[in-house]
């Protein structure tokens, strides 16, 4: 078994996706082992992206992820990192497959509805960026 950080960031919290999203990762075979909805301030999200401070569109990415509340999960899952990748769909929703969450719901490569840890170092330090041990079922 594996734990992934998953986000369903401001835009598809806007859009009213949080059931469509939690069913798919259900349907799946993901158990959410920790669940939250926060609204991040400015500060907060450059620290979730600090691995991302010298990229041009750093400042642009952390005004949009504190722009409104966002659901914040830990998903459990046998290859659970690579597997949530999948069905994200690339960065860039106009090269993601069919079906994923970024075809069926970004509008664009910043504002791309969902967030997936890339590894399992990353995914260790994104769930406890949001979780206690206390907060993980
Ligand atoms: P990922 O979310 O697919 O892992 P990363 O390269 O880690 O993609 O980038 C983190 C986030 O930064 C993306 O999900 C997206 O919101 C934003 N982002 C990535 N590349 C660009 C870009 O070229 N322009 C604007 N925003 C970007
Ligand atoms: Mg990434």
């Amino acid at each position: 078994m594996e734990r992934t950080l998953s986000i369903i960031k401001p835009d598809a919290v806007k859009k009213n996706l949080i059931g469509d999203i939690t069913k798919k990762f259900a349907d799946e075979g993901f158990r959410i082992v920790a669940m939250k909805m926060i609204h991040m301030s400015k500060r907060e999200a450059q620290g979730f992206y600090y691995v991302h401070t010298k990229r041009p569109f750093f400042d642009s990415l952390t005004d949009f992820m504190s722009s409104g509340p966002c659901v914040v999960m830990a998903l459990e899952r046998e290859d659970a990192i690579a597997k949530n990748r999948e069905i994200m769909g690339a960065t860039n929703p106009a090269e993601a497959a069919e079906g994923t969450f970024r075809k069926m719901y970004a509008d664009n490569i910043e504002q791309n509805a969902v967030h997936g840890s890339d590894a399992p170092e990353t995914a260790k330090f994104e769930i406890g960026y949001f979780f206690s041990g206390l907060e993980q079922f």
